[in-house]
């Protein structure tokens, strides 16, 4: 069939042969993105597989940007999958095709996303003051575990401080660390991510929802924990609604209120609660991919002790005893910055982006591509390609400055971590201004160790966000300093 195809004036991309039924399937393994660049080697950056009775289109390296760039408007769609229907009711809009109003709706998104966050130097302070707080908050934990139990896991602590990052941001709240209700809603991120990962079991043979399995059971729960984080948003924005003042804005949630239902009405949309949906992908992103972010910054700096203590060095000779970093030491951290840059590169922790679909006919890198085509983006390929990176399965931060010991922006622009074009993501200045402010906080407060007895391995479960397996450290105050103990 593929011969015949050649002989005609265009052809589908080369790929590996199917299975009936299950197509390729098996062969993802429980590492699909070491599959694919596996993959390339014998077919090139662009192939096809089969996953179920859909054609996949692969792209890695240098076609994805051709693709999401230069032909972004044809690579934008998202196909239908069942899982993406459970998000948010099926209203989410970064999980949703863009149909409609789309973009003007992910235009406010992304500029109210800025005004909390980075947008002006006033925002910047109140974002700096939560990501701080919240941080000296779970280094106090830290140091607290450790004296009750030496060696602890640190998983759920990450994930309610990262969340309440987020939650004072959209919410103007946060929660204590024994708050059950808040760990219900954030404490599930692994088994969101499992199922809406590239290659997810039921998104590829959807039938197997419909008898009893250990996918059946994986996915009920999926749509148990998607239902319940709706409702926790959906009653923070009622009772935002009860209580608003347009003159005084609290929040993202009042933002969002203002400026959503003013558009829907200006436009003669349906009354349909647009809020919700657009604070729940707010929320629930950054607070996934934060927590993930920091388990991995916190894994590594107990695998490489060595560099835990060179960012120390940087950051003692800037700042003093008096104070903790501050979002304007950035320019004078560049090897913060560096090793920041490397943990997005090296554990390319979202290995491939939410799944894509083509939204016409098109072609690409002389391959023909019909629309309605599911686009996998291989994020991994780019960051681990040997023709781009020395050594790129090496953990080295020192990559990333120059010969004068400053950052070089044209390397790090080359980390592919948040997508590109249409549906890159809108969290990128605000997700990295957390994670150097969080960084530079534990290279200054703190020593983090792993037990000694137990090897540090850096592996991990696949899904949507790469998620490092379970580990556990000890913290200690790095002198008699007394911010921390307060
Ligand atoms: C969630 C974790 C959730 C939503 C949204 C509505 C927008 C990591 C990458 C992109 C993030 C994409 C988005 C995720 C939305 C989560 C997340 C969870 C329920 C949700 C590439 O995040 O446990 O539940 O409902």
């Amino acid at each position: 069939f593929r011969w015949l195809c050649r002989q005609r004036s265009h052809s589908w991309p080369p790929g590996p042969l199917a299975w009936p039924v299950i197509g390729n399937a098996p062969q993802l393994g429980n590492a699909p993105h070491l599959y694919f660049t596996r993959m390339v080697k014998k077919y090139g950056d662009v192939f096809q597989i089969k996953l179920g009775s859909r054609t996949v289109v692969v792209l890695n390296g240098g076609s994805i940007k051709q693709a999401l760039v230069k032909q972004g408007s044809h690579f934008s769609g998202r196909p239908d999958f069942t899982s993406f229907q459970y998000i948010s009711n099926g209203n989410s809009m970064a999980f949703g095709n863009s149909t409609g109003w789309w973009k003007m709706h992910r235009k406010v998104a992304q500029s109210t996303v800025r005004m909390f966050s980075t947008g002006n130097p006033q925002t910047k302070k109140t974002f700096e003051n939560h990501v701080l707080s919240e941080g000296k908050e779970l280094l106090r934990l830290f140091l607290r575990k450790t004296k009750e139990d030496k060696y602890f896991q640190p998983l759920t602590y990450v994930v309610v401080s990262t969340a309440n990052i987020m939650s004072a941001v959209c919410f103007g709240k946060r929660y204590s660390h024994e708050d059950e209700e808040f760990q219900q809603v954030v404490g599930r991120n692994d088994q969101f991510t499992k199922t809406v990962g590239a290659g997810s079991i039921v998104d590829v043979m959807p039938w197997l929802q419909y008898f009893p399995n250990p996918i059946k059971t994986i996915f009920e729960n999926f749509k148990k924990l998607n239902l319940e984080f709706s409702e926790f948003i959906r009653d923070k924005v009622v009772e935002h609604r009860k209580t608003i003042d347009s003159s005084t804005i609290r929040d993202m949630t009042d933002a969002f209120i203002v400026t959503l239902d003013q558009i829907r009405d200006k436009m003669g949309l349906s009354e349909k609660d647009y809020v919700s949906s657009t604070v729940g992908d707010v929320f629930g992103a950054s607070q996934d991919t934060l927590s993930t972010a920091l388990q991995w910054i916190i894994l590594i700096l107990v695998k490489y002790p060595e560099i835990q203590v060179r960012l120390q060095q940087e950051v003692d000779k800037v700042v003093d005893r008096s104070r903790v970093p501050a979002i304007e030491d950035q320019q004078q951290l560049p090897y913060v910055m560096s090793f920041i840059y490397e943990v997005m590169r090296f554990t390319s922790f979202v290995p491939l982006t939410i799944p894509h679909s083509t939204t016409t006919d098109t072609s690409i890198m002389g391959y023909t591509i019909p629309k309605n085509t599911v686009i996998f983006i291989n994020q991994w390929s780019v960051n681990h390609d040997p023709s781009n990176w020395s050594q790129p399965d090496i953990f080295d931060p020192e990559r990333f400055l120059d010969q004068s010991g400053m950052l070089n922006k044209d390397l790090t622009s080359n980390v592919l971590l948040f997508s590109l074009g249409k549906r890159r993501c809108i969290g990128e200045e605000l997700s990295k201004m957390q994670l150097f402010l969080l960084t530079a906080l534990i290279a200054h407060q703190c020593n983090i160790t792993a037990d000694p007895a137990v090897p540090v391995k850096l592996g991990y479960s696949y899904g949507l966000t790469l998620k490092p397996h379970p580990f556990s450290v000890a913290v200690s105050v790095r002198d008699d300093m007394k911010l921390l103990e307060a």
